[in-house]
Protein backbone atom coordinates (compact mmCIF):
# COMPACT_ATOMS: atom_id res chain seq x y z
CA UNK A 1 0.00 0.00 0.00
CA UNK A 2 1.35 3.64 -1.00
CA UNK A 3 2.29 5.59 1.98
CA UNK A 4 0.06 8.23 2.82
CA UNK A 5 1.45 12.26 3.75
CA UNK A 6 -0.42 13.96 5.73
CA UNK A 7 0.45 17.64 6.04
CA UNK A 8 -2.82 19.01 8.14
CA UNK A 9 -3.50 17.87 11.87
CA UNK A 10 -6.97 17.41 11.25
CA UNK A 11 -6.05 15.12 8.35
CA UNK A 12 -3.60 13.32 10.84
CA UNK A 13 -6.50 12.65 12.93
CA UNK A 14 -9.08 11.31 10.40
CA UNK A 15 -6.70 8.75 8.91
CA UNK A 16 -5.83 7.71 12.41
CA UNK A 17 -9.84 7.47 12.96
CA UNK A 18 -10.21 5.54 9.74
CA UNK A 19 -7.67 2.84 11.03
CA UNK A 20 -9.26 2.48 13.98
CA UNK A 21 -12.89 2.29 12.27
CA UNK A 22 -11.48 -0.36 10.02
CA UNK A 23 -10.26 -2.23 13.24
CA UNK A 24 -6.76 -1.47 12.76
CA UNK A 25 -4.43 -0.49 15.85
CA UNK A 26 -2.78 2.84 15.51
CA UNK A 27 0.82 3.05 16.42
CA UNK A 28 2.92 6.40 16.68
CA UNK A 29 7.04 6.67 15.90
CA UNK A 30 7.85 10.30 16.77
CA UNK A 31 10.39 11.84 14.87
CA UNK A 32 12.34 15.59 13.67
CA UNK A 33 12.88 13.72 10.26
CA UNK A 34 16.54 13.28 8.75
CA UNK A 35 16.26 9.53 9.64
CA UNK A 36 18.79 6.97 10.34
CA UNK A 37 18.83 3.40 10.78
CA UNK A 38 18.14 4.48 14.95
CA UNK A 39 14.34 5.84 13.65
CA UNK A 40 13.82 2.70 11.18
CA UNK A 41 14.19 0.20 14.03
CA UNK A 42 11.30 2.16 15.84
CA UNK A 43 9.15 1.69 12.73
CA UNK A 44 9.53 -1.64 12.88
CA UNK A 45 9.18 -2.33 16.08
CA UNK A 46 5.81 -0.31 15.87
CA UNK A 47 4.79 -2.90 13.11
CA UNK A 48 4.97 -5.63 14.77
CA UNK A 49 2.78 -3.93 18.04
CA UNK A 50 0.20 -2.18 15.48
CA UNK A 51 -1.69 -2.42 12.09
CA UNK A 52 -1.51 1.53 11.09
CA UNK A 53 1.96 3.14 11.62
CA UNK A 54 2.04 6.63 11.35
CA UNK A 55 5.80 7.99 11.71
CA UNK A 56 5.81 12.14 12.74
CA UNK A 57 8.33 14.32 10.63
CA UNK A 58 8.08 17.67 12.64
CA UNK A 59 11.40 19.81 13.87
CA UNK A 60 9.29 21.31 16.77
CA UNK A 61 10.35 24.80 17.44
CA UNK A 62 9.42 24.75 21.07
CA UNK A 63 12.36 22.28 22.60
CA UNK A 64 14.93 24.15 20.74
CA UNK A 65 16.80 27.43 22.57
CA UNK A 66 17.53 30.16 20.97
CA UNK A 67 21.14 29.49 20.49
CA UNK A 68 20.04 25.65 19.28
CA UNK A 69 20.53 24.16 16.11
CA UNK A 70 17.03 24.73 14.96
CA UNK A 71 17.73 26.37 11.63
CA UNK A 72 20.13 24.68 10.21
CA UNK A 73 18.61 21.38 11.93
CA UNK A 74 18.74 18.63 8.79
CA UNK A 75 15.61 18.15 6.97
CA UNK A 76 15.08 15.54 4.10
CA UNK A 77 11.46 15.18 3.61
CA UNK A 78 11.40 13.10 0.22
CA UNK A 79 14.44 10.85 1.30
CA UNK A 80 12.48 10.04 5.33
CA UNK A 81 9.41 9.51 3.09
CA UNK A 82 11.28 6.27 1.12
CA UNK A 83 12.97 5.29 4.24
CA UNK A 84 10.24 4.87 6.30
CA UNK A 85 7.88 2.73 3.34
CA UNK A 86 10.51 0.36 3.38
CA UNK A 87 10.05 0.21 6.97
CA UNK A 88 6.84 -0.56 7.05
CA UNK A 89 5.04 2.61 8.04
CA UNK A 90 1.09 3.46 6.78
CA UNK A 91 1.81 7.09 6.75
CA UNK A 92 4.49 10.10 7.52
CA UNK A 93 2.47 13.31 9.45
CA UNK A 94 4.68 16.11 8.83
CA UNK A 95 2.61 19.69 9.67
CA UNK A 96 3.90 22.92 9.16
CA UNK A 97 4.83 25.02 12.79
CA UNK A 98 1.80 26.90 11.91
CA UNK A 99 -0.90 24.10 12.40
CA UNK A 100 0.93 22.73 15.20
CA UNK A 101 1.46 26.00 17.27
CA UNK A 102 -1.77 27.79 16.19
CA UNK A 103 -1.75 31.51 16.11
CA UNK A 104 -1.86 33.20 19.54
CA UNK A 105 -0.72 29.42 21.42
CA UNK A 106 0.28 30.04 24.31
CA UNK A 107 -0.32 26.88 26.27
CA UNK A 108 2.54 24.40 27.18
CA UNK A 109 2.38 20.53 29.27
CA UNK A 110 4.73 21.57 32.07
CA UNK A 111 6.97 18.40 33.08
CA UNK A 112 8.05 17.77 37.17
CA UNK A 113 11.52 16.85 38.89
CA UNK A 114 11.91 14.02 35.89
CA UNK A 115 13.21 17.13 33.71
CA UNK A 116 15.73 18.76 36.16
CA UNK A 117 18.62 16.96 36.35
CA UNK A 118 21.36 15.81 33.85
CA UNK A 119 20.06 17.17 30.34
CA UNK A 120 17.71 19.57 31.59
CA UNK A 121 20.24 21.69 33.52
CA UNK A 122 21.87 22.37 30.38
CA UNK A 123 18.32 22.65 27.82
CA UNK A 124 16.15 24.93 29.59
CA UNK A 125 12.72 24.87 28.16
CA UNK A 126 13.37 21.55 25.93
CA UNK A 127 11.38 18.63 27.80
CA UNK A 128 8.70 21.38 27.84
CA UNK A 129 8.32 21.48 24.19
CA UNK A 130 8.93 17.92 23.82
CA UNK A 131 6.17 16.97 26.54
CA UNK A 132 4.25 19.66 24.74
CA UNK A 133 4.37 18.35 21.10
CA UNK A 134 4.13 14.59 22.23
CA UNK A 135 1.08 15.35 23.66
CA UNK A 136 -0.63 17.39 20.96
CA UNK A 137 0.79 13.84 18.58
CA UNK A 138 -0.78 11.91 21.27
CA UNK A 139 -3.93 13.56 20.85
CA UNK A 140 -4.09 13.66 17.45
CA UNK A 141 -3.47 10.04 16.85
CA UNK A 142 -5.08 7.98 19.51
CA UNK A 143 -2.52 5.59 19.16
CA UNK A 144 -2.20 2.58 21.16
CA UNK A 145 1.02 2.52 21.46
CA UNK A 146 4.17 4.96 20.50
CA UNK A 147 8.02 3.63 20.36
CA UNK A 148 10.53 5.64 21.69
CA UNK A 149 14.77 5.32 21.82
CA UNK A 150 16.52 4.88 24.72
CA UNK A 151 18.66 6.70 22.96
CA UNK A 152 17.08 9.69 24.33
CA UNK A 153 16.56 8.11 27.68
CA UNK A 154 15.39 11.11 30.02
CA UNK A 155 13.00 12.44 27.33
CA UNK A 156 11.67 8.25 27.54
CA UNK A 157 11.14 8.48 30.99
CA UNK A 158 9.17 11.91 30.78
CA UNK A 159 7.13 10.26 28.09
CA UNK A 160 6.03 7.48 30.06
CA UNK A 161 5.27 10.05 32.91
CA UNK A 162 3.27 12.24 30.40
CA UNK A 163 0.97 9.32 29.11
CA UNK A 164 0.35 7.94 32.82
CA UNK A 165 -0.59 11.67 34.07
CA UNK A 166 -2.35 12.83 31.67
CA UNK A 167 -4.18 9.26 31.36
CA UNK A 168 -3.06 8.58 27.48
CA UNK A 169 -4.25 5.54 26.92
CA UNK A 170 -1.01 4.65 25.05
CA UNK A 171 1.53 2.15 26.02
CA UNK A 172 4.58 3.49 25.64
CA UNK A 173 7.61 1.58 24.38
CA UNK A 174 11.06 1.94 24.68
CA UNK A 175 13.50 0.42 21.97
CA UNK A 176 17.37 0.05 22.70
CA UNK A 177 20.21 2.31 21.15
CA UNK A 178 21.23 1.43 17.65
CA UNK A 179 24.71 2.02 16.78
CA UNK A 180 27.25 1.76 14.38
CA UNK A 181 29.63 -1.06 14.15
CA UNK A 182 32.16 0.73 16.14
CA UNK A 183 29.96 1.79 18.83
CA UNK A 184 28.54 5.51 17.86
CA UNK A 185 25.04 5.80 18.57
CA UNK A 186 23.50 6.89 15.50
CA UNK A 187 21.73 10.49 15.87
CA UNK A 188 20.55 12.97 12.84
CA UNK A 189 23.36 15.24 14.66
CA UNK A 190 26.24 12.80 13.62
CA UNK A 191 25.95 14.60 10.15
CA UNK A 192 27.51 17.68 11.51
CA UNK A 193 30.52 16.08 12.40
CA UNK A 194 33.86 16.48 10.04
CA UNK A 195 35.90 13.24 9.63
CA UNK A 196 37.87 13.92 12.68
CA UNK A 197 34.56 14.79 14.79
CA UNK A 198 33.39 11.20 13.50
CA UNK A 199 36.67 9.44 14.99
CA UNK A 200 36.16 11.70 18.55
CA UNK A 201 32.98 10.86 18.80
CA UNK A 202 33.63 7.52 19.81
CA UNK A 203 35.04 8.78 22.75
CA UNK A 204 30.90 8.43 23.89
CA UNK A 205 30.71 4.95 23.49
CA UNK A 206 34.12 4.28 24.78
CA UNK A 207 33.49 6.03 27.93
CA UNK A 208 30.47 3.70 28.72
CA UNK A 209 31.83 0.54 27.70
CA UNK A 210 35.00 1.32 30.52
CA UNK A 211 32.53 1.81 32.70
CA UNK A 212 30.56 -1.18 32.15
CA UNK A 213 33.54 -3.32 32.23
CA UNK A 214 34.49 -1.47 36.19
CA UNK A 215 30.62 -2.65 36.73
CA UNK A 216 31.06 -6.02 35.35
CA UNK A 217 34.04 -6.34 37.66
CA UNK A 218 32.19 -5.71 40.82
CA UNK A 219 32.59 -1.62 40.77
CA UNK A 220 29.47 -0.18 42.58
CA UNK A 221 31.30 3.12 43.40
CA UNK A 222 29.49 5.89 41.71
CA UNK A 223 32.52 8.38 41.68
CA UNK A 224 34.68 5.42 40.18
CA UNK A 225 32.69 4.77 37.31
CA UNK A 226 31.67 8.43 35.87
CA UNK A 227 35.33 9.00 36.24
CA UNK A 228 36.33 5.65 34.03
CA UNK A 229 33.90 7.61 31.54
CA UNK A 230 34.92 11.09 31.53
CA UNK A 231 38.80 9.89 31.45
CA UNK A 232 37.94 8.52 28.26
CA UNK A 233 35.67 11.78 27.17
CA UNK A 234 37.47 14.56 28.51
CA UNK A 235 40.18 14.50 25.77
CA UNK A 236 38.15 13.82 23.01
CA UNK A 237 35.32 16.48 24.01
CA UNK A 238 35.15 20.54 23.33
CA UNK A 239 32.87 20.66 26.06
CA UNK A 240 31.47 18.17 28.79
CA UNK A 241 27.66 19.28 30.11
CA UNK A 242 27.84 16.38 32.35
CA UNK A 243 28.91 12.47 33.20
CA UNK A 244 26.36 11.44 35.65
CA UNK A 245 25.50 8.15 37.34
CA UNK A 246 21.79 8.28 37.76
CA UNK A 247 18.59 6.78 39.63
CA UNK A 248 17.15 4.64 35.97
CA UNK A 249 14.12 5.65 37.18
CA UNK A 250 14.16 8.59 39.09
CA UNK A 251 17.25 10.44 37.05
CA UNK A 252 18.24 11.75 39.82
CA UNK A 253 22.21 11.98 39.79
CA UNK A 254 24.02 9.20 42.85
CA UNK A 255 26.16 11.61 44.99
CA UNK A 256 29.78 9.82 45.83
CA UNK A 257 28.36 6.89 46.99
CA UNK A 258 27.34 3.19 46.46
CA UNK A 259 25.24 2.70 43.06
CA UNK A 260 22.79 -0.33 43.32
CA UNK A 261 22.37 -3.18 40.53
CA UNK A 262 20.63 -1.16 37.66
CA UNK A 263 22.09 2.44 37.41
CA UNK A 264 21.74 4.75 34.08
CA UNK A 265 25.30 6.31 33.00
CA UNK A 266 24.39 9.85 31.13
CA UNK A 267 26.27 11.93 29.54
CA UNK A 268 25.93 15.00 27.12
CA UNK A 269 29.42 16.81 25.57
CA UNK A 270 30.38 18.65 22.40
CA UNK A 271 32.43 17.10 19.65
CA UNK A 272 33.39 20.42 17.83
CA UNK A 273 30.51 22.54 18.33
CA UNK A 274 28.16 19.34 17.81
CA UNK A 275 26.13 18.17 21.25
CA UNK A 276 26.10 14.49 21.57
CA UNK A 277 24.08 12.27 23.84
CA UNK A 278 24.37 8.46 24.81
CA UNK A 279 23.78 6.63 27.69
CA UNK A 280 23.70 3.21 28.89
CA UNK A 281 22.29 1.19 32.08
CA UNK A 282 24.66 -0.65 33.94
CA UNK A 283 23.27 -4.14 34.90
CA UNK A 284 20.64 -3.93 32.22
CA UNK A 285 22.10 -3.58 29.04
CA UNK A 286 25.32 -4.88 27.49
CA UNK A 287 28.02 -2.34 26.45
CA UNK A 288 28.21 -0.26 23.37
CA UNK A 289 31.44 -2.57 22.22
CA UNK A 290 31.96 -5.83 23.33
CA UNK A 291 33.82 -6.44 26.10
CA UNK A 292 37.22 -8.32 25.85
P1 LIG B 1 14.52 12.56 17.07
O1 LIG B 1 15.80 13.07 17.64
O2 LIG B 1 14.30 12.61 15.60
O3 LIG B 1 14.32 11.09 17.57
C1 LIG B 1 13.12 10.40 17.30
C2 LIG B 1 13.14 9.09 18.05
O4 LIG B 1 14.21 8.29 17.57
C3 LIG B 1 13.39 9.29 19.56
O5 LIG B 1 12.52 8.42 20.28
C4 LIG B 1 14.84 8.88 19.72
O6 LIG B 1 15.16 8.40 21.00
C5 LIG B 1 14.96 7.80 18.66
N1 LIG B 1 16.36 7.58 18.28
C6 LIG B 1 17.25 8.48 17.79
N2 LIG B 1 18.45 7.89 17.59
C7 LIG B 1 18.32 6.60 17.97
C8 LIG B 1 19.21 5.47 18.02
N3 LIG B 1 20.47 5.57 17.65
N4 LIG B 1 18.73 4.30 18.47
C9 LIG B 1 17.43 4.18 18.88
N5 LIG B 1 16.54 5.20 18.85
C10 LIG B 1 16.98 6.39 18.41
O7 LIG B 1 13.51 12.74 19.88
C11 LIG B 1 13.03 13.49 19.06
O8 LIG B 1 13.29 13.39 17.71
C12 LIG B 1 12.06 14.59 19.44
O9 LIG B 1 12.40 15.09 20.70
C13 LIG B 1 10.56 14.16 19.42
C14 LIG B 1 10.28 13.02 20.41
C15 LIG B 1 10.16 13.71 18.00
C16 LIG B 1 9.66 15.37 19.81
O10 LIG B 1 9.84 16.43 18.97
Amino acid sequence: MALELLKLPVDMRRACDAARARGESVGIVPTMGALHEGHLSLVREAKKRAAFVVVTVFVNPTQFGPSEDFGRYPRDLPGDMAKVASAGATAVFAPEASAMYPPGEETRVKVGSLSVPLCGQYRPGHFEGVATVVAKLFVLAGASVAVFGRKDYQQLAIVRRLATDLLFPVEVVGHPIVREADGLALSSRNAYLSAEERQKALALSKGLTAAARLFAAGERDATLLRDAAFALLKPAATSIDYVDVADPDELTPHGNGAVGERTLLAMAARIGVTRLIDNMVLGEEPPPLATK
